[in-house]
């Protein structure tokens, strides 16, 4: 008689398991980058305090991705919807989940004035290099010369002007008790200790956290597994340094 075992792959336990597997296409960063999120938020055993937010575009497929109460709004106004909740129940920790669109373009005001005002919210956002959701156009995120359904001959920054550097951007708003990092799909382990170090300020009350995930979107893009990988591991961090770019100092005592 032959034996069949069946292997599951380990979620972490802050998953919604019967929501598994997720409305994410095969090969997306969200998946992965929610991966990293769900290993930090068990590590640091906080999951009964977590309110999660997440946007428009493919991070809205997570409405439903995690066992915490979540709140879904429109463009980077998750940012300030979490301030709110924030605000009111400062015991709740509070991480808006989002897009490049959506966070550097279509509601890019609410990131900076968030980030200006140093608020005690964790805000994660993917990076695909483009607008995901609505078919693949060009995003403030999309590398020189990449072909987009909006850039068919390949973005010219002549025009168009460079790729926004978000962390760097929000590095440069911030008081130094903000942590702000740039991680990638592609090194989840640090990914994973860049959240924890994220989530970590927020427990502490120390002020704004945000880290930016290089995120794969091979439907878009056009590419098989092989060249994904390769555009995460190799192509983005050519204009997406990874890296942290912000560590408070350890209070003393
Ligand atoms: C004001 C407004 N403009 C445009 C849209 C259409 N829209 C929906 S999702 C989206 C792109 C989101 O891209 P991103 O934030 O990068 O998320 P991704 O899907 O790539 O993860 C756009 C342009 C909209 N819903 N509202
Ligand atoms: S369209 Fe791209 S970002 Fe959206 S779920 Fe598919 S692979 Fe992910
Ligand atoms: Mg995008």
């Amino acid at each position: 008689m032959t034996v069949t075992t069946v292997m599951e792959p380990k979620m972490p336990k802050c998953w919604r398991q019967e929501t598994k597997p997720h409305k994410f296409c095969p090969g997306c960063g969200h998946g992965d980058v929610l991966k990293a999120l769900g290993t930090a938020i068990d590590e640091l055993g906080i999951q009964d305090r977590v309110v999660f937010g997440c946007d428009i575009g493919c991070s809205l497929l997570s409405w439903d991705f995690f066992n915490f109460d979540t709140i879904q709004a429109h463009h980077g106004r998750t940012t300030p919807v979490m301030t709110g909740v924030k605000r009111a129940r400062p015991e709740l920790i509070c991480i808006a989940y989002m897009g490049d669109g959506g966070g550097y373009a279509i509601g890019s005001q609410h990131l900076v004035n968030a980030a200006t005002r140093n608020e005690r919210i964790f805000v994660l956002l993917a990076n695909n290099a483009q607008y995901g959701m609505t078919g693949g156009q060009m995003a403030p995120t999309t590398l020189p010369g990449m072909k987009t359904e909006t850039s068919p001959y390949g973005r010219d920054t002549d025009w168009s002007g460079n790729p926004t550097l978000g962390p760097e951007m929000v590095a440069a708003i911030t008081p130094d008790s903000a942590y702000v990092a740039r991680g990638t799909m592609s090194n989840l382990r640090q990914l994973t200790q860049m959240m924890k170090k994220a989530l970590q300020n927020q427990i502490d009350g120390n002020g704004f956290s945000f880290v930016e995930a290089l995120a794969s979107c091979p439907t878009n893009w056009r590419t098989n597994a092989a060249k994904t990988w390769e555009f995460v591991e190799k192509e983005m961090p050519k204009y997406f340094k990874v890296g942290e770019l912000k560590v408070p100092a350890k209070k003393e005592g």
